[in-house]
Formats: C-alpha cells, sequence, structure tokens
C-alpha cells in the first residue's frame, strides 16, 4: 500500500519480532472494516447489537483485569532521567526495550498483524501528524477507524516523509505483570502490551496525541493539550471559540456538547463542539492561536451520560458506535449502563458477560465503560470540525472540583499569571462533608498523566507561547462547578447552565464586562451573571460562589510550595514569582 522506505523497514523489523502468521494492510475500505466486524462476531471478541434500534452498534468486553489506563504501568523513556520529570515514570530507553522485546517476540504468532496508517487531524492540514500502529487486535482497528482518519488517505499524507510514529501493540497473553504502556519520544515510538483497553492501545490517542505530540509540540513550537474545543455562536452568527482543560470525572465530554438554556436559545445562541477530549493549538498567520480537534472520534464515559446530562453525547452513540463493558439487555439486543434511564434491564448481561440482577446491588456496567462514537453523530458537532485551519480561540479555560476554595470563575491577570493558574489546577479527590475538604491532588493542566517530557519544560513551553502570541493570546480563565454548601450539596446547577459563566468569559474577551479584583484574579460582578430562569439562585447565591477565602488560599499556596520544590530547577522562574506574588496579595 505504500513505497515509504521507513515505514516498510520498520515493518520488517516489526514482523521479524512479532512472528505474525500474517500481515494485514488497514486500508479503510468500508468492505474490508465490515469483513473484520463480521470476523470479531465469529470469534466473540466483537457482539453486534439490534440494528433497527442501534444500526452499525457493538458491543465488546474487555478482560476483567483490563479496564483503565494504568498510569503505574506507563513509562516516558527518554535518554535521560530528568527529560521524563518528577511527574513521570522513567526508564532507560535500552532497558525499556529489552525488557519489552522478550514480551514481543513471537506474540502474534497464529494471529494476525494489522497495519494501520492514520491522521492524527484533518487530511492536509498543517497541523496534523501521521501515525502507524501495528496490532493484532481487531477491536484496536475498529476504534481506530471511529477516532482518526485512517488507511489510505493518511499514507497519502505522509508521502515518503519519516515524520511519522511507529506504534508497536500486542494483547499478547493479557498478563497484568507484564502490560506496559511505553513512550520513547526521542525515537518517535510507542510499545503497548499486555493490555486491549482503549486508553492504552488506541495508541492514536493519549500516547501519540498528548504525549508525545506534547514533546513534539515543545521542539517544533506548538501545543498539545488535554483540552475540549467548543464555539458559541452569538445570535448576530459570529462563532467564538474556547478549549477548556478539566481532569477526569469533572464533566469534560459534558460541557463540549453543552446545551445552552432556554434563555439563551430563544434568543439565538448555540454552542458547536468541535472537540471533547485533546486539542493541538499553534500560532496562525495572522498571530492569533489555532485550534484542532486531532481525533475523529469520542471515546467516553457511559455512566452517567443520558438524555438529561448529555442528548448530544447519546445521541452521537445510537449508530456505528462500539460499546465497551457496558450491560447488555438480552431481550432487545441493546445496551445500558448506570445513569442512562431508571429502568434497568431485567433480563441482562453485566459487563463480565455474567447473568445480571439489577437488584442485586452490583453495578451492572464497569465505572469506567465506555462508548467509542463517531464525532460526526454529534448534532451538534461544528461546522469547521474538518477545517484544516482549525479555530481561532478566544479563551482558555482550566476547572478542576473544589468544595471551597476557587470560586465559580476568575480571571487571570495576564498570560503568565494564566500559565501559573492551569499549573495550580486541582481537584478534591473525596466529596467534602460538612465542611471537610476533600484531599486534594494537583494534576497541572489536566496534563498529569499525559504531559511526555518534564513538566517544569511543558511550564516553560507555555510561557515562551505567551511570549511568541503577545497581545493576541487568548484570556486565560479558572471555572469550579463544584462549590457546595455546609451540607455538601452543589450550589451552581452546572450542565447547560455552565453557559452562564461562559458568557461572562468572552464578555471579558471582548471587554463587555466589568471584574473585580481579588488576590487570585478577576472575578465576576455577581450581577454580571445572568440568573435568570435559575430557580433557587439569586444574586446572593453567586456572591457566595465567587467569594475568595484568603485563609483557604493561603493553605492552598503551601500545597502548591510543595508541588513546586519536585521541579528544582526546572521550576520556570516566572512560575516562582507568580507564587510570591500571589503569597503576597494574601497577606
Ligand atoms: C480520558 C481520560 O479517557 O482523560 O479521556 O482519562
Ligand atoms: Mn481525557
Amino acid at each position: 500500500m505504500t513505497t515509504n522506505k521507513h515505514v516498510l523497514s520498520w515493518l520488517d523489523e516489526t514482523v521479524a519480532l512479532c512472528k505474525p502468521d500474517k500481515v494485514v494492510w488497514i486500508d479503510g475500505s468500508d468492505a474490508q472494516l465490515q469483513a473484520l466486524r463480521d470476523e470479531a462476531c465469529s470469534t466473540g471478541e466483537m457482539h453486534k447489537l439490534n440494528e433497527e434500534k442501534l444500526p452499525g452498534c457493538y458491543l465488546h468486553r474487555t478482560d476483567p483485569s483490563d479496564v483503565a489506563r494504568v498510569e503505574q504501568r506507563t513509562f516516558i523513556c527518554s535518554k535521560k532521567e530528568e527529560d521524563a520529570g518528577p511527574t513521570n515514570n522513567w526508564m532507560a530507553p535500552e532497558e525499556a526495550y529489552a525488557k519489552l522485546r522478550p514480551l514481543f517476540d513471537g506474540a502474534m504468532k497464529g494471529r494476525t498483524m494489522y497495519v494501520i496508517p492514520y491522521c492524527m487531524g484533518p487530511i492536509g492540514s498543517p497541523f496534523s501528524k501521521v501515525g502507524v500502529e501495528v496490532t493484532d487486535s481487531i477491536y484496536v482497528v475498529l476504534n481506530m477507524d471511529i477516532m482518526t482518519r485512517m488507511g489510505k488517505q493518511a499514507l497519502d499524507q505522509l508521502g515518503d516523509s519519516n515524520d511519522f510514529v511507529r506504534g508497536l501493540h500486542s494483547k499478547a497473553t493479557l498478563d497484568p505483570d507484564g502490560k506496559y504502556i511505553c513512550h520513547f519520544p526521542e525515537d518517535n515510538t510507542i510499545w503497548s502490551v499486555n493490555s486491549g483497553y482503549g486508553g492504552n492501545v488506541l495508541l492514536g490517542k493519549k500516547c501519540f496525541a498528548l504525549r508525545i505530540a506534547s514533546y513534539q509540540g515543545k521542539n517544533e513550537g506548538w501545543m498539545a493539550e488535554h483540552m475540549l474545543i467548543l464555539g458559541i455562536e452569538t445570535p448576530d452568527g459570529d462563532v467564538k471559540y474556547i478549549t477548556a482543560a478539566f481532569p477526569s470525572a469533572c464533566g469534560k465530554t459534558n460541557l463540549a456538547m453543552l446545551v445552552p438554556p432556554e434563555i439563551y436559545k430563544k434568543q439565538g445562541y448555540k454552542v458547536w463542539c468541535v472537540g471533547d477530549d485533546i486539542a493541538w493549538l499553534r500560532k496562525g498567520p495572522d498571530g492569533r492561536l489555532w485550534a484542532i480537534n486531532p481525533e475523529a472520534g469520542f471515546f467516553g464515559v457511559a455512566p452517567g451520560t443520558n438524555a438529561k446530562s448529555n442528548p448530544n453525547a447519546l445521541a452521537s452513540t445510537r449508530q456505528g458506535t462500539i460499546f465497551t463493558n457496558v450491560v447488555l439487555n438480552l431481550d432487545d439486543n441493546t445496551v445500558w449502563w448506570e445513569g442512562l434511564d431508571k429502568n434497568p434491564p431485567k433480563n441482562a448481561l453485566d459487563w463480565k458477560g455474567n447473568k445480571w440482577d439489577p437488584d442485586s446491588g452490583e453495578k451492572g456496567a464497569h465505572p469506567n465503560s465506555r462508548f467509542t462514537a463517531p464525532a460526526i453523530n454529534c448534532p451538534c458537532i461544528s461546522p469547521e470540525f474538518n477545517n484544516p485551519q482549525g479555530v481561532p480561540v478566544s479563551a482558555m479555560v482550566f476547572g478542576g472540583r473544589r468544595a471551597k476554595t476557587a470560586p465559580l470563575v476568575y480571571q487571570s491577570f495576564d498570560w503568565n499569571h494564566g500559565v501559573f493558574v492551569g499549573s495550580i489546577m486541582a481537584s478534591e479527590t473525596t466529596a467534602a462533608a460538612a465542611g471537610a475538604v476533600g484531599v486534594v491532588r494537583r494534576d497541572p493542566m489536566a496534563m498529569l498523566p499525559f504531559c511526555g517530557y518534564n513538566m517544569g519544560d511543558y511550564w516553560q513551553h507555555w510561557l515562551d507561547m505567551g511570549k511568541e502570541l503577545g497581545d493576541k493570546a487568548p484570556k486565560i480563565f479558572n471555572v469550579n462547578w463544584f462549590r457546595t454548601d455546609d451540607e455538601g450539596h452543589f450550589i451552581w446547577p452546572g450542565f447547560g447552565d455552565n453557559m452562564r459563566v461562559l458568557k461572562w468569559i468572552l464578555d471579558r474577551c471582548e471587554g463587555k464586562a466589568d471584574a473585580v479584583e481579588t488576590p487570585i484574579g478577576y472575578v465576576p460582578k455577581a450581577e454580571d451573571i445572568n440568573i435568570e430562569g435559575l430557580d433557587g439562585v439569586t444574586v446572593d447565591t453567586i456572591k457566595g460562589l465567587l467569594e475568595v477565602d484568603r485563609d483557604l488560599w493561603k493553605e492552598d499556596a503551601e500545597s502548591i510550595s510543595e508541588l513546586y520544590a519536585k521541579f528544582g530547577d526546572k521550576l520556570p522562574k516566572e512560575l516562582a514569582a507568580q507564587l510570591d506574588a500571589l503569597k503576597a496579595r494574601l497577606g
């Protein structure tokens, strides 16, 4: 399928190592993919769902020991340990290759090796990058078909170039003790073995589009971020774009596909989803920052997705979708998960494939069960989704789950302060009970498990990008949908009503809204958050949500010092100065 000698010689090496019975190039044609779906159904790897209710949809179950990303077995294999930094597991490249080579040796005997050329980003885009993933899993092929632009079009994009990411994956024996997800940023290479779970094996996603790409971005002057991209269209048809980073379990996919509240819909506002997980950003010819979504699908968490929490995500899963580790309803051959509706099927199999009784108290779907759905299914997918130039970014938003500390929204004083705000992102791991604050996990820019190099250097790269963009840089904000009252109840309604906060953010970007200066940044005047049509929320509620408690922030500043101390002289001076300045403002 290609004459690219770099691809062919690398493939020769992998064939010699893995010793498959057969090698199949994935061209991306419908006929080839359908034959693979049929084959996977005949072996039990996949299960075909009700063609009338869920056309083109399949169910897959992973090994029960293999249901999530495995951070403790994920390594950055840079030559120097300090280039992986204090937040990554590190292994020397020669040690990692030596450890993994025997695991791959002959791992594909009796199996077929699939060669998947794929493109991250729209075909023909200056942002896009090509990868080739070799795998022994049909499930991987079919997921990569949804999540990327793959097949012949990707090879055409690559041409004769050597600039592609070499991804090698084998399920091998699924031995949990032999599971490794190794990244070799200096070799443009990823080796993943003994897993079949999406986040570990769909190598275009976290492995390439974040870990390897963040490293490439640093060297090439662009950014790979764990960010959604959404557009807000005003009644006169103008669209402004926002990117936003959140740690997991903060409603990122919901925000990406937000349904505006009635008051905005009536006026003609619309929200468009460009991406729900990853953004690649670079300076455009006009000096602004432009973003693409490198992916072509959504690999979303199923539980909790329903017609109210995220109707657009649910609609996206109604055709051409692969479900992983959800409940199978035996009566009508459809799927179910906790939080879909209040009617769990009585005659059903759980995520492990065992007979399931909804009254047993056991969960039917795995809490990390997933849907892999084509982005084009999404009713609010942006008309710019395939635009090779991407979309211009007005605002970048960071967020976390904080019971008391962070206000509903605040704006950074400037870009460098915004980088500081991103670097101190945090979520509380446990819900706050009666005023007690949960355990804080710092997750800078939501990149803790995804930054492919030293996070100190990564922060420096953010600071450098700000210099490069100058006064055309997006404005940076922080949001927190999760403030609780003294009984631990959420105060802010969240979901579609988050639009009210995004609206203030855009008004700030356009110089249309005022703000109040606090030690941590600019917060809105309470009256400037539109609460029309919101039950039980008054201007006083908003005042409470915007309060900045100096004592809590002083405590927080101490915990930020602990985080920063890990980086030694890799901590950019500018961020140390930002922390000192915060402490001084807090008094
Ligand atoms: C994801 C994650 O799956 O961030 O997107 O864990
Ligand atoms: Mn993610």
